[in-house]
């Protein structure tokens, strides 16, 4: 009796979350977040490399290009102490989040290329207002939650995650520019993966607010998957709320994604990054991926290779490519169909 409730059960949860074959991909060539020249190329860099094709050789992937935000420049000055380039972050921030909502109210998973991780304010603001329930996995070495009291480099993408959460607004003063950003979005439905530099007031948030958050030493006891499974059971017992990964490249290991703005040793490896992403796809519940923080202008032309190549790996692993392969659909059946001749 038991055992055919929990095979209907089952059967009823995989027919309502078979992964969604159907994306959109948007490019936001912004790097204002951050102080180096290059992450905003980062789009243009993965499209040539054959972002597009490359996801559309995915069995059953239907692909749709919603081309690059426009990243108009923003003269307007708002004085906000050790916050650098607050009006320009949020002119790109407001019109990102409008493309992530369309892009998922179009039923497609939303694929954002930056940029830097400032962009993670407009993903996530645009995701949440189509799917309130939705949940965050920040894939990181660093955990992004600084406000401008507590960030040594005045930064925003090392803020994003503290100007998303409600529970942190208290902590802001008025930002001038972000009246469009009501922060919503609970602490609570967040979750970390892949942290390595993490800040002394950051750490303090993580344990106030028990945030399950899997840095690199928790990673190596208990391996990617079981990792990433536990994150996802914590935030979502039930199994039934959208997720949005947003994925920062310094969470792989330098030597697997050296051109990034803030890497940092000791990280994920390309294997790790993939079956984290493929576990997270056999939830069938993805609906925004976030790649960020790729720098095509630092390192050598191999780094800047292997950090795209990593990207396009980590991307695919997450829309259903298969390592093992994939048999085209429909060939078993054909003997028996060519027999009826
Ligand atoms: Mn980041």
């Amino acid at each position: 009796m038991n055992c055919v409730k929990v095979l209907v059960r089952n059967m009823s949860r995989s027919q309502r979350w078979a992964p969604l074959q159907r994306v959109g991909v948007v490019g936001v060539p912004f790097e204002k977040g951050q102080k180096k020249y290059g992450v905003s190329v980062a789009p243009a860099a993965m499209r040539s490399a054959g972002l597009i094709d490359q996801l559309k050789e995915i069995e059953g992937l239907d692909v749709v290009d919603y081309g690059d935000v426009e990243v108009a420049p923003c003269e307007e000055k708002a004085n906000v102490d050790n916050m650098a380039c607050l009006p320009q972050v949020s002119a790109c921030n407001m019109t990102l989040s409008k493309t992530v909502s369309r892009i998922i109210s179009d039923n497609r998973v939303a694929i954002t290329i930056g940029g830097d991780h400032s962009i993670g304010v407009g993903t996530v603001d645009g995701h949440y207002k189509v799917n309130e329930d939705m949940i965050l996995i920040w894939v990181d070495a660093h955990s992004d939650i600084n406000t401008n009291k507590t960030s040594s480099s005045g930064s925003v993408h090392g803020m994003p995650v503290a100007l998303l959460v409600k529970e942190l607004a208290d902590y802001w003063p008025y930002l001038p520019t972000m009246d469009w950003q009501v922060p919503k979005f609970s602490i609570k439905s967040l979750g970390y993966i892949g942290l390595r530099s993490v800040d002394n007031y950051e750490r303090l948030l993580i344990e106030k607010y028990e945030i399950p958050a899997f840095a690199m030493e928790d990673i190596d006891q208990h391996g990617i998957q079981q990792s990433i499974k536990h994150v996802l059971r914590t935030l979502d017992p039930e199994s039934k709320r959208p997720i949005h990964v947003s994925f920062d490249i310094d969470s792989l290991d330098a030597l697997e994604a050296p051109s990034t703005g803030t890497p940092v040793r000791g990280g994920l490896t390309l294997r790790e990054g993939i079956c984290l992403m493929e576990t997270i796809h056999s939830t069938g519940r993805l609906r925004a991926i976030d790649l960020v923080e790729i720098n095509p202008a630092l390192g050598s032309d191999a780094d800047r290779r292997r950090t795209i190549e990593a990207g396009l790996c980590i991307l695919k692993a997450a829309l259903g490519f298969s390592r093992r392969g994939t048999a085209p659909r429909g060939v078993l059946d054909l003997p028996g169909k060519i027999n009826v001749n």
